[in-house]
């Protein structure tokens, strides 16, 4: 097996000078993690230590030197690049996803900008970069896609390449609902979509999860089972892997020799202050200018700190060239000389303001040096650099202060959460942090260690490859059933040689698509065309069996003068007969039951009641989708409790529940044709719960599919109806 890694940037920058390539390692999180893991795989059992990286190279080249490029870095470091023209970087890059998804993603929708030929051009990059995953990809390999810049990916690769496993995972916040459905109709749907070609989604937080699955609940109609969500050709879950650090690298890097000179360096600037550590890329989400104006606040109400601390702010250099970046830069250049002013003295300066990147032997020492880390952003996927500190505190000092609003915050709850708008809970926390006794710093940094420890990048990546091979595992089980080209000849050949042939056929979700409203999925003239040529075969006895009432499949069907089961097997009509009850049944239960259905259709727009002779239906197809989940399940159990001594049957459908007299099913209605007759040949097909109860009676010998990818009784699967329809077809000889 080799693992394919997809992200936006490679782990390496490639610059051009005077003709030559020049190769740099990239930083950031989502690099350094990957890498750890990369390198971990060659002692594991289930990789042979064999992956490649496919993303951009951070370089726009011409044509002839392309090759020349793909060459060098597939040999030097196992990297596949994806060219793309200055402009898609402009518009797919700078333009879709750091004007639109980033800052709506993390809540910034005023700075979010809606632009059509962005969104095209993000298409056309996800295509690009799927044509590029063709080129490399070898049956066998695992893909694992990376970020938001890569939505659309793994439904295009799905589309391209069914059965490899492919698994997505998502470093920013997703955010909920209110805030998703911001993006226009079309992009978001196709958003979710494209996430949902992937096996495996993860997210940092169990509230980004619950807010994804929320979306598609919401926007696409799909309802989720403990995070599955069962589509119409696999299954795709949606699960929390929180990311972790390369732990042993920071915790062993604040003990070497670099790191070591590194911190003499800075202990001799910092004299005896005690220093707050904050440091961030540019960005508006980490709300810098917050810490400052705090700091500001704790210098000015506390005195006694005043030349016993500083503020180290290093702000790594980031998207330079985008509007609201220089702005925020601006903002801090003047407060930090604004503080400095108002507070420094000439042994003194308040802030030490470093705009640049650090490299990683200084910036461990930073760490290292660092009494307090100040990191307040309002909003942040995960942050890992409140995690690297916490690793390099190898005797245990050091105080966090960190946001509610970080991803990290809700595995770090030792440290001291604070709100990021809150300037005085800020400063007050400061304060908090710098008289906390050394022992209580030790506690609970121990703690944090210790869980940053266990659950470290590794382990991270480990999961989550593991539960992408789990689900695909599963998925195939679950292929096995699909109906395949052998046994659907075998189905053929047992059909012709049969002298008598039975055939149930359940109608919606079947035959037909399900539509808004009932009366609304008619049958076509093609379909009953089919219906009709089967018929006329008198070796065939074809039964169709729906949970409709007789009169609406009497003036759909009667013309064709075929077997009907109507209201689940209540109603039977034979061939050449009139329409009986399949025993007696009472409904005098129904003047009891009908108001509470409607109590709740009226409580819920869209959601409305079907009276049946024997039965009642809630439907709430159109409703909303989140809150018709909830009624639907609260109004099953009210009828259940009020049913426990009435004679009938509560079940839960597909977007409906209905309630309908005990005693009788498709199962019971199924028997009563099978056991009239020796049947040389029998199928039964159906999409629904109602369905199971027949294939539970039809003999083993028997095809029994079940329509969709939902577990069932049945012996095959179909994937939907256009499958159901075209098995038809070729029963009649098209
Ligand atoms: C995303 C999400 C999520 C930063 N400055 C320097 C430097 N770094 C390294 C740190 C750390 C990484 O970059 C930054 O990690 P973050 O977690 O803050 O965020 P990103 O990677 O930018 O972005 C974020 C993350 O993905 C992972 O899923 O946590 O929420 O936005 O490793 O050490 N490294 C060096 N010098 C610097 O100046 N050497």
């Amino acid at each position: 097996m080799r693992l394919m890694v997809v992200s936006n940037r490679l782990p390496i920058t490639v610059e051009e000078q005077k003709g030559k390539l020049i190769f740099h390692e990239c930083a950031g999180g989502l690099v350094s993690g990957l890498s750890a893991y990369l390198d971990s795989l060659k002692g594991s059992s289930f990789t042979k230590s064999d992956y490649i990286w496919v993303g951009w190279p951070g370089i726009s080249i011409e044509q002839k030197m392309q090759d020349e490029l793909t060459t060098k870095t597939l040999s030097e470091f196992r990297a596949y690049p994806v060219f793309l023209t200055e402009r898609s970087m402009e518009k797919f890059y700078q333009g879709f996803c750091n004007k639109t998804i980033w800052p709506l993603f993390h809540y910034f929708p005023s700075y979010t900008v809606y632009d059509e030929s962005f969104w095209l051009h993000y298409k056309c990059v996800n295509k690009i970069f799927c044509d590029a995953v063709m080129q490399v990809i070898k049956p066998g390999d695992v893909v694992w896609i990376h970020d938001y810049h890569l939505m659309l990916l793994p439904k295009l690769l799905r589309e391209e390449m069914p059965d490899i496993p492919i698994g997505f995972f998502l470093h920013i916040p997703f955010p909920s609902f209110e805030i998703f459905r911001l993006l226009p109709m079309k992009w978001r749907s196709e958003i979710l979509g494209g996430l949902l070609g992937a096996d495996l989604i993860g997210f940092h937080t169990h509230d980004y999860t619950q807010y994804f699955l929320r979306c598609v609940l919401r926007i696409l109609g799909y309802e989720n089972n403990m995070g599955e969500i069962f589509l119409s050709d696999h299954v795709t879950k949606a699960e929390t892997f929180p990311m972790g650090i390369d732990f042993q690298r920071f915790y062993t890097a604040a003990g070497c020799s670099e790191v070591q000179k590194e911190k003499e360096q800075l202990v001799k600037t910092l004299s005896d202050c005690k220093v707050v550590l904050s440091i961030d890329r540019l960005d508006y989400t980490k709300a810098i200018i917050n810490r400052l104006q705090a700091y500001e606040v704790f210098l000015e109400k506390n005195p006694q700190w005043h030349k016993k601390v500083i503020l180290f702010l290093v702000v790594v250099p980031s998207r330079i060239g985008v509007e609201h970046y220089q702005q925020i830069k601006k903002q801090i250049d003047e407060f930090v000389g604004k503080v400095n002013g108002r507070f420094g003295d000439v042994g003194w300066t308040p802030i030490l303001y470093q705009y640049r990147f650090v490299p990683f032997h200084p910036l461990v020492a930073l760490y290292a040096v660092s009494d307090v880390a100040l990191i307040t952003p309002v909003r942040d996927g995960m942050n890992l650099i409140v995690k690297e500190y916490i690793a390099t505190r190898t005797d245990k000092t050091g105080v966090l202060i960190l946001s509610e609003m970080a991803g990290a915050a809700k595995e770090l709850g030792e440290a001291i959460i604070i709100n990021p708008n809150n300037i005085q809970e800020i400063a007050d926390a400061l304060k908090e942090a710098l008289e906390m006794p050394k022992d209580k710093q030790t506690k609970v940094n121990e703690i944090m260690q210790n869980r940053l420890m266990r659950y470290d990048v590794v382990r991270w990546a480990d999961d989550f490859i593991r539960q992408l091979l789990c689900a695909k595992d599963e998925q195939k089980k679950f292929n096995a059933k699909l109906l395949g080209l052998s046994v659907k000849e075998q189905l053929l050949k047992d059909f012709k040689q049969a002298p008598k042939r039975l055939i149930f056929l359940d109608y919606d979700g079947t035959l037909v698509p399900f539509t808004r409203f009932p009366q609304m999925a008619k049958p076509s003239e093609e379909l009953l065309k089919i219906l009709k040529e089967l018929s006329k075969n008198p070796t065939i006895k074809l039964v169709l069996m729906s949970g409709r009432d007789k009169d609406t499949l009497q003036s759909w069907f009667g013309a064709l003068n075929i077997a009907i089961v109507a209201e689940h097997g209540v109603w039977i009509k034979e061939k050449n007969d009139n329409w009986r009850l399949i025993k007696p049944l009472t409904n005098d239960w129904k003047p009891r039951i009908r108001p509470i259905l409607e109590m709740y259709a009226d409580r819920l727009p869209g959601a409305f009641v079907e009276e049946k002779e024997f039965s009642i239906v809630w439907h709430y197809r159109e409703a909303d989708p989140e809150l018709a989940y909830l009624r639907a399940k609260e109004l099953t159990d009210d009828l259940v409790n009020f049913t426990a001594n009435i004679d009938v049957q509560v079940l839960q459908g597909n977007k409906v529940v209905e309630v309908r007299c005990a005693g009788v099913n498709k199962g019971i209605a199924a028997m009563h044709f099978i056991s009239k007759n020796n049947f040389d040949f029998m199928l039964a097909m159906g999409d629904d719960y109602t369905d199971e109860d027949l294939f539970k009676v039809i003999p083993g010998t028997a095809y029994s599919i079940k329509v969709g990818m939902t577990q069932s009784y049945a012996k095959f699967n179909l994937l939907s109806y256009i499958e159901a329809i075209r098995l038809l077809e070729q029963l009649v000889g098209k």
